[in-house]
């Protein structure tokens, strides 16, 4: 049957690997992101290879009216939200706690806190029994590491809230599942070194990392149970990282 899936964060990464890896098995989607043309260009493409019928809902989930307003602006007929995927998030910086930019830190808290509370807020009253909440933690968000400090915090606070939105959603039979990858090459990292592309690089260099790809496939498939299985939470992460800190590199 043929579900709607909001995805967060859809322009890149995680978000537009499970736009695409959605679209395949047949679904529709209303995509979100700042990237206006990234999502127009994603959603003709998956249009002409899937047949797909996106919905573009570009706005700044940091922004609490536009969140708001995009959703009660949902038109007739995509009123009803399936599977919520609250994906967009980013770190900015990776600094020793004295010297790291108080800016960076209410943006990443801005984005990967509030950002999924107003979405969340903004998309439950469209979400009937049966829906899917999946929330993009990281591993970040159970262990902390050295100069991770804020992103970490904004991470455990994706975990917190997984885990009582779960609790709270009992009654209405809505699943939530927190999934919390390890090292994925995306533009996570040019992101979060604003733009400094060798330094990350270097984040990926000695070990093979997840793909966008890889994340998209874990996460479709949790959307893919019986209506009575939930998954929780689920760690993924390459085979040469064990958690959050330990790797095993090519020598
Ligand atoms: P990317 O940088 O590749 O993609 C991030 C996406 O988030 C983009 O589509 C971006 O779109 C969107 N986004 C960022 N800020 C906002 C905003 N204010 N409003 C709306 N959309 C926004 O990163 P990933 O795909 O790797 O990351 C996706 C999620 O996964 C994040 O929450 C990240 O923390 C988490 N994660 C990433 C890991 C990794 O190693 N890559 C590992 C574990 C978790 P746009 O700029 O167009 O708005
Ligand atoms: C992204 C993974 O290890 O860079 O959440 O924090 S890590």
């Amino acid at each position: 049957m043929s579900k709607t899936v909001l995805i967060t964060g859809a322009t890149a990464g995680f978000g537009a690997a499970c736009a695409e890896r959605f679209a395949e098995t047949g679904h529709r989607l209303l995509l979100n992101g700042r990237r206006t043309e990234r999502l127009e260009a994603i959603a003709a493409d998956l249009k002409t290879r899937f047949g797909t019928e996106s919905l573009l809902l570009p706005f700044d989930v940091r922004d609490r009216a536009a969140a708001t307003a995009a959703l009660e602006g949902l038109p007739e007929g995509w009123r009803n939200i399936d599977i919520l995927i609250n994906n967009a998030g980013l770190a900015l910086g990776r600094d020793l706690f004295a010297e790291a930019s108080l800016d960076d830190w209410d943006t990443m808290l801005d984005t990967n806190v509030k950002g999924l509370l107003y979405v969340t807020k903004a998309a439950l009253p469209y979400m009937d029994r049966g829906a899917h909440i999946i929330n993009l933690g990281s591993v970040a968000g159970k262990e902390v590491y050295e100069r991770g400090n804020v992103y970490c915090a904004s991470k455990f606070a994706v975990d917190a809230l997984s885990r009582s939105l779960r609790i709270d959603l009992l009654p209405r039979g809505i699943k939530v599942t927190a999934i919390h990858p390890g090292a994925a090459d995306t533009e996570f990292s040019l992101v979060r070194f604003k733009g400094d592309a060798d330094t990350a690089r270097k984040v990926y260099a000695g070990f093979t990392p997840l793909s966008a790809r890889d994340v998209a496939e874990v996460i479709h498939y949790t959307s893919t149970l019986p209506p009575h299985v939930c998954i929780n939470d689920l760690v993924l992460t390459c085979t040469q990282q064990a958690d959050a800190i330990y790797f095993h590199k090519d020598s």
